[in-house]
């Protein structure tokens, strides 16, 4: 057990869907707390450089595309285990795998489009956390 600190994402198709106080009260209610937030439209350099790892992917020109498309709401996101807690709560990447109740299960049909991001370990968690928060955290 750890008390941990995680990026979390409601990316422009949540925002857009107006699915923001959702996740938060999510968030919230599972016991979590928000140590920072904000509502962004991200450069696209900030953009490949958050999605780096995928820099050779086929689908990361689209990815970028997608991110940077309108305002997102970023946050950090504090609590006991909460890097892996917070996977769980978003549920599997691809929606179609997503167990109904998680908030792609819940609110996503297809992978490009899963409403949310969250860091997936804490060296994750702390390179993400200062593209959003510089100096922070
Ligand atoms: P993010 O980073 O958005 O929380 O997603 P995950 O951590 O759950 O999943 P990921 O890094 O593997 O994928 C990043 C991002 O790319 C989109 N994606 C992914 C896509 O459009 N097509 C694909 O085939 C994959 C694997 C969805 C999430």
């Amino acid at each position: 057990m750890a008390d941990q600190k995680t990026l979390i994402l409601v990316k422009p198709d949540g925002v857009a869907r107006g699915l923001v106080g959702e996740v938060i009260a999510r968030i919230e209610r599972k016991g979590y707390r928000l140590e920072a937030l904000e509502l962004t439209t991200l450069e696209r350099a900030t953009a490949e450089e958050h999605y780096a790892e995928h820099t050779d992917k086929p689908f990361f020109g689209e990815l970028v595309e997608f991110i940077t498309s309108g305002p997102l709401v970023a946050m950090c996101v504090s609590g006991e285990d909460a890097i892996t807690g917070m996977r769980t709560l978003m549920g599997a990447t691809n929606p179609l795998e997503a167990t109904p109740g998680s908030i792609r299960g819940d609110f996503a049909t297809i992978i490009g489009e899963n409403i949310v991001h969250g860091s997936d370990s804490p060296e994750s968690a702390a390179r993400e956390l200062g593209i959003f928060f510089p100096g922070r955290f």
